[in-house]
């Protein structure tokens, strides 16, 4: 193969403080919903694979939860998971929010990148739809760049795709040589049932309030095709830590219970390709966030 013909391929690890656009960033790379996104902040709670491919490159997208001040193990375990995908990747990008000014949250992922010497860095200032005023976009972006050695910086919005493919192409170019590591048809490591599972979650995070999405955990129970019919039987339970969480995601006669149910639901049918039964549970598992053999059953534990 002569060198123009070369294929690349490798991991870039999207790394940032929660709420800054990551997920929003892979699903527009991908070309379609692999990472559940929500203005809540902490809304990742666990690494999403989102691939994307050209004729002479493959990019691993490695998606991770927000670098946050853990309160509980849960957070530990998020903020651990997205410093080693960051550190493991071929390439780490920290991702920004161009409409706001950089705080202690941006900071701790600019101490982690100056710490890690191992790969390259790339800025990603994110949201800049969001800046009317364009003459405060070029101090902004200085104040993010300076926070740590950066190769490149791309200012991008991952509502309007603004700078993404220039962002790809020169991804392309810096990736080592080597070959897929998926084949071409699988766009994520998800399964449908994970992917269920966080679908249904985020359709509780953008219906409920207070602490609420923070303790919710979601749980598929049961996902076959439905007896007797063309349709997928879901069952699954809502997990919230106390009792006066329930009752907000049951809501008034479990009119808000349903409203998750019924917007979720949507969503699945598009997984599954078929009708689908959605039988959802909420029950109460006190502290779940600090108890390792519950966040285990949940996924949030190292094996
Ligand atoms: N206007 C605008 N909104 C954006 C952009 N990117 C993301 N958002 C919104 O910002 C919010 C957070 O997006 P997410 O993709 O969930 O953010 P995240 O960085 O993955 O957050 P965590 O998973 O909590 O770490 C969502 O409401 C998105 O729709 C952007 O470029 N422009
Ligand atoms: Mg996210």
């Amino acid at each position: 193969m002569s060198k123009k013909e070369e294929f690349h391929s490798g991991f870039v690890a999207l790394i940032g403080k929660p709420n800054v656009g990551k997920s929003t960033i892979l699903n527009y790379i991908v070309g379609k919903k692999v990472a559940i996104t929500s203005d809540m902040p902490q809304t990742t709670r666990h690494r999403v694979l989102g691939v994307w491919n050209s004729d002479n490159c493959q990019i691993v997208f490695v998606d991770t939860p927000g670098f946050h001040v853990a309160e509980n193990r849960l957070g530990e375990w998020m903020l651990d998971s997205a410093k080693t995908e960051g550190a493991e990747a071929d390439i780490a990008v920290m991702v920004v929010d161009g409409s706001q000014k950089p705080d202690g949250e941006d900071k701790m992922v600019a101490d982690f990148l100056n710490q890690s010497v191992a790969n390259q860095k790339i800025l990603l200032v994110n949201k800049v739809d969001k800046v009317d005023r364009k003459e405060e976009l070029l101090p902004r972006i200085a104040a993010y760049n300076k926070m740590a050695e950066f190769s490149e910086v791309y200012p991008t919005s991952a509502i309007d795709g603004d700078n993404i493919e220039k962002f790809l192409s020169r991804l392309s170019e810096l990736l080592p040589i080597g070959d897929p590591y998926f084949p071409k048809d699988q766009l994520s490591d998800q399964n449908d049932e994970k992917m269920a599972e966080e679908i249904i979650r985020e359709k509780v995070l953008l219906n409920t309030y207070r602490e609420v999405p923070h303790a919710v955990a979601v749980k598929i129970e049961e996902c076959r095709p439905a007896l007797n019919k063309n349709m997928q039987y879901i069952r699954a339970t809502i997990y919230v830590e106390r009792e006066g969480q329930k009752t907000i995601v049951l809501g008034r006669k479990g009119e808000r219970l349903r409203e998750i149910g019924s917007s979720a639901r949507v969503e699945l049918e598009q997984i599954f390709n078929s009708k689908v039964y959605l039988d959802l549970w909420v029950k109460v598992k006190e502290d779940w966030r600090d108890r390792p053999d519950w966040l285990r059953v949940f996924g949030y534990e190292y094996e």
